[in-house]
């Protein structure tokens, strides 16, 4: 039987689009009070040098979970803050505080209404079922269309990841009243409202609390996650270590995400029930502490209001001193950081994410002609897609034009000939591989699109074959990055080496996995990298471990890359 396949994936693709157009302002609205609310909880809690959190935070936890965690607070928050991580970490608490107490504001009042609504908590139910087992990362996709690339999105993704715990142990803790309570309250002719928080609420609370504290421990599982769209923090520093397979610092940044998890599980389990309530009350403490919070809010916003320079226009100020990059271990990524130095653009930020968030972000501004600096490279789509231009770059902080080279691991000459012939052979032009990339980005199936060049290019990859043994079914394993250009031409090559008698395997991996990968021989070869300037810090890492075949593509650039609707020119005129 022939079903055709159900188009669910176009319609959502429809209807995503349609949302992103229809309330796009509402969008744009929730951005800003989100930024906004995080910046005060930031500024809120670096005010001063980072001693001054730490001692607060040890004391709040003696206070509430007994003097050793004290202790232990203490001693983790110097060694992050030895470490390098203190900004980092702030970042996160700020980002799982804010996630929080977007979950108690939503969660504690849905989960009351589906307590006293039976209707309700059948709708709510399954939603709550496929909000959390849902791969957050689907979440991530639309989140960034409806957002733009930055906190926002994972904020948002953390807390539909992160809500149904408190909604569902609300609903329980609401329910599991003992029925006797409820018909007293009755007799006495109480209200609804009454009932609900005279009663109902009260006796609930330490069951809401633990969902509240699930909550949080579960958002604080989103921030590597977050990190993939462009969150700051902790989350970031470990996704930036897996991207350069730096062992170390992947370490030490998840070691911090363990003491902050630790320190908030145990404020949040025991801010009900302090163990020393009998030495100071509860009130007193609570009371200090919120007098703090809101006078340091309020003089860090005014000293902040004072300090916005009124009439500025720069490029800086339309685009918030922010250039959008990619994937934090890209070449590119280092090079910008280095422009940022050359040039000195001191207050300028490069935001990490991904090259698909990058892109998005440049469709979003670019169709509202809004300004916006990404760092781009060509060959790439998105030159004949849009209309933009390379900022130039006097003092070469992205190197000149370069090559991509194909590298393979050492033994494949022998277990595999006819592979390594063809890959060796295997040499191309910006405009072919433009073309797979057009025809990919309009949302052609990868491995047809290579199909339908490889036919239309029949000569060109008869070089490429030219005196290759067949294969005879061996398993060839290419590994790449999911960039546009290294999809297209990993695609391409993997078909061909198919045609040719070998079973093949494409494996998405980061871009010092790529290299290590090859070098330790677990995967069998690859056809993207970008040299000599751009990856060459992994290249000379590993060179030794690997066989070099030379140049596939000559012409590429990388660049800071801005619509040509924006009137600029040089990477300097971003001063
Ligand atoms: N790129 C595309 C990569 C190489 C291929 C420019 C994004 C990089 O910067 O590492």
């Amino acid at each position: 039987m022939n079903v055709p396949k159900i188009p669910l994936g176009d319609w959502v693709d429809v209807l995503v689009k349609w949302v992103t157009i229809a309330f796009a302002g509402f969008f744009a609205f929730l951005t800003t009070v989100i930024e906004s609310l995080l910046n005060i909880i930031v500024d809120v809690l670096s005010v001063g040098p980072p001693i001054i959190l730490i001692i607060i935070l040890t004391l709040l936890v003696a206070y509430t979970s007994r003097w050793p965690l004290g202790i232990f607070t203490l001693i983790s928050l110097l060694l992050i803050d030895n470490l390098g991580y203190w900004e980092s970490s702030v970042q996160t608490i700020a980002i799982v505080l804010l996630s929080g107490l977007l979950t108690i504001i939503i969660g504690i009042p849905v989960g009351i209404w589906s307590a006293q609504r039976n209707t309700v908590h059948r709708i709510v139910t399954p939603i709550l079922d496929f909000m959390q087992t849902m791969p957050a990362f689907v979440y991530l996709i639309p989140s960034i269309l409806f957002f733009g690339i930055g906190v926002v999105p994972g904020i948002i993704a953390s807390f539909i990841f992160a809500i149904a715990p408190t909604i569902r142990m609300t609903n329980l803790g609401i329910k599991e009243v003992p029925n006797d309570l409820i018909e007293a309250a009755d007799a006495f002719g109480s209200s609804n409202s009454q009932k609900l928080f005279k009663v109902q609420v009260p006796i609930a609370t330490p069951t809401i609390m633990a969902g509240v504290n699930q909550s949080i421990m579960l958002a604080l599982s989103m921030v590597v996650t977050a990190s993939l769209v462009g969150a700051p923090g902790l989350g970031a520093d470990v996704y930036r270590a897996v991207s350069q397979i730096d062992v170390g610092r992947g370490f030490e940044a998840g070691l911090s995400i363990v003491f902050i998890a630790v320190i908030l599980d145990r404020i949040s389990q025991n801010l009900r029930n302090p163990v020393y309530e009998n030495m100071i009350k509860k009130k007193i403490v609570f009371s200090i502490l919120a007098v703090l919070i809101i006078v340091t809010a309020i003089v860090t916003g005014i000293t902040k209001e004072t300090a916005v320079n009124k009439d500025d226009n720069s490029i800086g100020a339309q685009t918030d001193y922010r250039m959008i990059g990619i994937e934090p271990g890209a070449g590119i990524m280092a090079q910008a950081n280095k422009a940022i130095k050359d040039y000195k653009l001191d207050n300028w930020q490069l935001a990490e994410g991904s090259s698909a968030a990058m892109v998005a972000e440049l469709k979003k501004a670019y169709d509202h002609k809004k300004p916006i600096i990404v760092t781009g490279w060509a060959p790439h789509w998105m030159f004949s897609t849009y209309d933009l231009k390379f900022l130039k770059d006097p003092k070469k902080s992205f190197g000149a034009v370069e090559e991509i080279h194909t590298i393979v691991r050492k033994g494949l000459k022998q277990d595999a000939p006819g592979a390594y012939t063809i890959l060796d052979q295997f040499n191309w032009k910006p405009a072919d591989i433009e073309k797979v990339m057009v025809d990919i980005k309009d949302r052609m199936d990868p491995a047809d699109t290579a199909k339908k060049w490889i036919t239309a290019n029949k000569d060109k990859v008869a070089q490429w074959t030219n005196g290759a043994e067949a294969g005879n079914g061996e398993k060839i394993k290419l590994a790449y990055v999911a960039w546009d250009t290294e999809i297209a031409s990993s695609n391409v090559i993997a078909q061909v080496l198919k045609q040719n008698g070998y079973e093949v395997r494409l494996s998405q991996v980061e871009v010092g996995p790529m290299f290590a990968g090859v070098a330790n021989g677990s995967a069998d070869g690859m056809v993207a990298a970008w040299l000599p300037s751009t990856h060459n810090e992994y290249y000379k890492k590993y060179k030794d471990d690997f066989v070099d075949l030379g140049i596939n593509l000559n012409g590429t650039k990388n660049g800071l890359v801005v619509p040509k609707y924006m009137d600029i020119d040089s990477i300097e005129d971003l001063k």
